[in-house]
């Protein structure tokens, strides 16, 4: 079960490792017989701070695309092996998303229009500019980036979105499969429409965010999702339910502890804190999971709010 253990954490520690580039600018493979242009291209990445596999065996590429994690491909169209637009397809049987570069030498209006058509990222003619190509490389992957940090990070609060919620939570539920406990929790904010009505939607943004900071704060060995509005899923790792309750009971006390003092505004502000608690069980469908929490959740608001229910 050795990849099940591996896979929640890590990925996550993925995710951060592109936000901040810290370790690489992402990972490159190069598709191409000839050794030469592997061995340019490779120097040449390697020095943009690209992490860089090649390849000059065409039918290696899918076990690649498949146990490496890649975030671009650059291909060769004519290889004697294997021609380039099958490579291209193999590619997309595996990783529908990832971005294909063509670095031809074949220079055919037509060849470069069919490519572009199959949903090449760009097609470029040898002999070419190694800094006109890293250019070309370079914004693919900013734009990649880019957008996989909108889909991941919410907006307003910084926190984990529902979209990378539903993506991730497969591979915590093969953790719970392999007999590592994991709690989840659904939080959402009490009364909070009254702090829009009486303070305006700005001040409850604020709210939100420091709601957010602080949960990143206290529970920082813990994920949280933003899964609509002022309703937030919160995994732990690692944790029992029994253990769970006691530490969302100790952050809910924290949260409602706190005084918010915001500029324009007299008043305070406190913030209620309403949790609905469950645990991963091993043959978990999601549905099944969230609806657990909500229902949890739900009991806690119906019992008087600013409690937590397992
Ligand atoms: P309850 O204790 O029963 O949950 O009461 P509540 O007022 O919190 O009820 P509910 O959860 O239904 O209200 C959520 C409100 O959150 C309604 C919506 O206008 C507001 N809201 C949703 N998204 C945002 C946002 O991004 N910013 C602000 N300021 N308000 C938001």
């Amino acid at each position: 079960h050795k990849n099940d253990f591996q896979s929640s954490g890590e990925d996550f520690i993925e995710l951060e490792r592109e936000y901040t580039n810290m370790t690489s600018n992402g990972r490159v493979l190069i598709v191409d017989d000839d050794i030469l242009i592997l061995s340019i291209m490779n120097r040449a990445l390697e020095m943009r701070g690209y992490e860089v596999i090649v390849t000059s065996n065409p039918h290696e590429v899918g076990d690649i695309v498949n146990s490496k994690d890649i975030d671009l491909a650059i291909v060769d169209l004519i290889m004697p092996e294997l021609d380039g637009f099958q490579v291209f397809e193999n590619i997309r049987v595996h990783s529908p998303e990832l971005p294909i570069v063509f670095l031809t030498g074949r220079d055919h209006t037509e060849t470069k229009i069919d490519a572009l058509k199959r949903g090449a990222e760009d097609y470029i003619v040898k002999p070419f500019k190694v800094e006109e190509v890293l250019a070309r490389i370079d914004g693919i992957m900013k734009r990649k980036s880019t957008y996989k940090f909108n889909i991941n990070i919410d907006e307003l609060t910084g926190a984990y979105t529902r979209k990378c919620f539903a993506s991730k939570i497969t591979g915590y539920l093969a953790n719970a499969k392999a007999g590592k406990p994991v709690a989840l929790s659904f939080m959402d904010l009490d009364k909070f429409k009254s702090i829009n009505d009486t303070y305006g939607h700005l001040v409850g943004d604020e709210i939100l965010k420091r709601f957010v900071v602080d949960a990143k704060t206290y529970l920082e060995f813990a994920k949280i999702f933003r899964f609509g509005g002022d309703e937030f899923l919160l995994l732990i790792e690692n944790s029992s339910e029994e253990e769970a309750k006691e530490i969302l009971e100790s952050f809910r006390e924290q949260v409602n502890g706190k005084d918010h003092k915001i500029d324009g505004i007299e008043d305070i502000i406190k913030i209620g804190l309403s949790i609905g608690l469950t645990e991963l069980k091993p043959h978990d469908q999601v549905s099944k999971l969230l609806d657990r929490a909500d229902k949890a959740l739900y009991k806690a608001k119906e019992s008087g709010r600013n409690q937590t229910v397992a």
